[in-house]
């Protein structure tokens, strides 16, 4: 057991191994922070390096992401803790048109972590679907996903769709996903950016007033 095969089994997109690795590291009290940080979100961006430079393609992106999550579902236990008393609620979810969700939920997890109860909206949520759950669930913090270039307009149509829905003042809006920039961010009026996942926690935070 070692953090280097759970690199490799992300990385080559082996689920079993993947699952027996990351229960041997977390049984002999590797941190879980360790198995994330330092095997397997570095396997994914050496996947999408790979992918890339041509040399994978997308049916294995897809079964590095399944390895992927077979890790997350191990580490998310570790990673949040229950009990804990709610410090608001934070609406999540990939927006329209992008099907990327590992980032997202890693982002979730780690809201869940530090006290959020969190309401995942999943992938490809239009600004719509946001729009109803702010209705319905009445959060404190919007937070959206993006991976790619192409979806990232959607993030600026739903704060326009909550503007129009007289919704934007009741509710921080909170963006990330690797193409995201604070600049970016800025330009459409998003409350906050966060380039990672447990710095999105701290910024979910910072923007309720909470840290
Ligand atoms: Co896709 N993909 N993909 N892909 N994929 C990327 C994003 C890409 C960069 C690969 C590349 O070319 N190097 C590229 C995008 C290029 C661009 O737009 N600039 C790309 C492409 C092109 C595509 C397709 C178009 C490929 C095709 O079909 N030809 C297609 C699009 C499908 C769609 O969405 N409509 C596609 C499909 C897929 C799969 C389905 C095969 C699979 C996704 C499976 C899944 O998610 N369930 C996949 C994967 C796995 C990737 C890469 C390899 C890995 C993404 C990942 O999970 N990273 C990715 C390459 C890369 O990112 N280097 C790539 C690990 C994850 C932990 O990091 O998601 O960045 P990330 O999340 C981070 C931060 O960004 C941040 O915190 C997270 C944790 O630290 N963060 C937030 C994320 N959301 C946040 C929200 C916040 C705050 C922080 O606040 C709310």
């Amino acid at each position: 057991m070692s953090l280097e095969t759970i690199y490799e089994g992300v990385l080559n997109g082996d689920a079993k191994k993947t699952e027996a690795e990351v229960s041997a590291a977390l049984s002999a009290h590797t941190p879980p922070e360790d198995v994330l940080y330092k095997a397997c979100i570095p396997a994914m961006e050496e996947v999408g390096r790979l992918f890339e430079a041509g040399e994978k393609f997308v049916p294995e992106m897809l079964i590095s992401a399944r390895a992927m999550q077979t890790a997350m579902r191990l580490l998310r236990p570790r990673l949040t803790s229950a009990n804990i008393q709610s410090l608001g609620k934070v609406v999540v979810g990939t927006v329209a048109g992008d099907l990327h969700d590992i980032g997202k939920n890693l982002v979730a997890m780690m809201l869940e972590g530090s006290g959020f109860e969190v309401v995942d909206l999943g992938t490809d949520v239009t600004p719509q679907k946001f729009v109803d759950a702010v209705k319905q669930h009445a959060p404190q913090v919007i937070g959206m996903s993006a991976l790619l270039t192409t979806t990232m307009p959607s993030m600026g149509a739903t704060i326009e769709a909550l503007k129009e829905a007289g919704l934007r003042e009741q509710v921080k809006v909170m963006i990330g996903g690797a193409p995201i920039t604070q600049d970016f961010a800025d330009k459409i009026g998003a409350d906050g950016f966060a380039p990672d996942a447990s710095s999105a926690s701290r910024r979910a935070k910072t923007l309720l007033g909470a840290a």
